[in-house]
């Protein structure tokens, strides 16, 4: 077991690295140094990262389309990442995945995916294999509000219960699909309600709370790996930006998000850790400004990174 010290440094630095790389993100793709659509995941922190912490090693994770903070809190490397977003041959998935399908299936995480949804039934598959091989890992499964309207969730989670899979449905609740509000796209209070359906236990959380996040998904983990089946959390929080660059959010007001901004996670941790004198103003600037640098160091990598070839670009594509 992790000493508390270290896991609350490796969370503060982990959620600070995914607010500074999804920033630095932001501004390549202004530039036009990425392809394609990014989802970034500001002000969701506490609960994509957190959640990670609570792992072992050798669990898995499959992540949605809102994915870098799932990754950075899992512990992938931000140069390897910045890389593959920049459609460099030194990235993850030599630069043909992009933020969309992002992976890296050597430590366990089963990627990203441009579906929402799609990573329901993948985690109960690599679960199943986990119970057959009596492996002992389990599955963290990222999902949002939205994709909880799918098909694919249903069938993961019946099936799920039916077979006692050990996963844990960790849905990030932003209150919002692109620009429909929960309240128009679902008729139940709380996703919890669902798990009902298919007798899985389930628990609603604070999302911006890092240690709320931390210690439930460590007690799903608990319960999840000792053969009790799946257990499905719900963590509240808020997308603290628009669904990718080209939303305007003129689907929510100035005084929700302003409400919201007065909730960001990052300050809540930093606030939680000063007030219980579990860290000093000097040791979080320290975490805050090795975040920073690790980010600038990717960039600086990313950007000096050689092209796929062209006699590459066949390699590694099945379909
Ligand atoms: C099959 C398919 N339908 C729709 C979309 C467009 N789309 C991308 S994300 C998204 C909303 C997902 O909402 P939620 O699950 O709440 O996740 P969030 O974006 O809020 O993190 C939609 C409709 C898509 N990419 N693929
Ligand atoms: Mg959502």
């Amino acid at each position: 077991m992790e000493q508390k010290e270290e896991l609350l440094a490796k969370m503060y630095y982990r959620m600070n690295q995914a607010r500074f790389f999804e920033e630095k993100v932001s501004w390549f793709n202004s530039k036009g140094k990425i392809n394609g659509s990014v989802h970034l995941a500001i002000g969701q922190e506490a609960s994509s990262v957190a959640s990670c912490l609570a792992l072992d090693e050798k669990d898995f994770i499959t992540m949605t389309h809102r994915c870098h903070a799932q990754a950075i809190g899992q512990g992938m490397d931000v140069k390897k990442m910045m890389a593959e977003l920049l459609g460099k041959e030194t990235g993850y998935c030599q630069g043909k995945g992009g933020s969309l399908h992002l992976s890296n299936m050597a430590d366990h995480n089963v990627g990203s995916n441009d579906v929402p949804g799609m990573g329901y039934n993948l985690a109960c598959g690599i679960a199943l294999a986990q119970m057959l091989q009596k492996t002992g890992n389990i599955v963290l499964c990222f999902g949002g509000d939205g994709s909880t309207n799918e098909g694919d969730f249903h069938e993961a989670l019946n099936l799920a219960s039916v077979k006692q899979l050990p996963v844990i449905f960790f849905i990030e609740n932003n209150y919002y699909s692109v620009s429909t509000a929960i309240e128009d796209h679902m008729k139940v209070e709380s996703i919890t309600d669902r798990a009902a359906a298919y007798e899985i236990p389930a628990v609603s959380i604070d999302g911006n709370d890092a240690l709320e996040v931390y210690d439930a998904t460590q007690k799903a983990a608990e319960f999840v790996r000792s053969g009790e089946g799946p257990m499905l959390i719900e963590s509240c929080t808020y997308r603290m930006c628009g669904h990718d660059s080209s939303d305007l959010q003129l689907y929510r007001s100035k005084e929700e998000m302003e409400e919201w901004s007065q909730y960001d996670p990052i300050a809540n941790l930093k606030n939680q850790l000063k007030e219980d004198q579990l860290m000093t103003d000097e040791v979080l600037r320290q975490l805050e400004e090795n975040a920073k640098r690790s980010v600038n160091e990717a960039a600086d990598f990313a950007e000096n990174a050689p092209e796929p070839s062209l006699e590459a670009v066949l390699d590694s594509v099945y379909a």
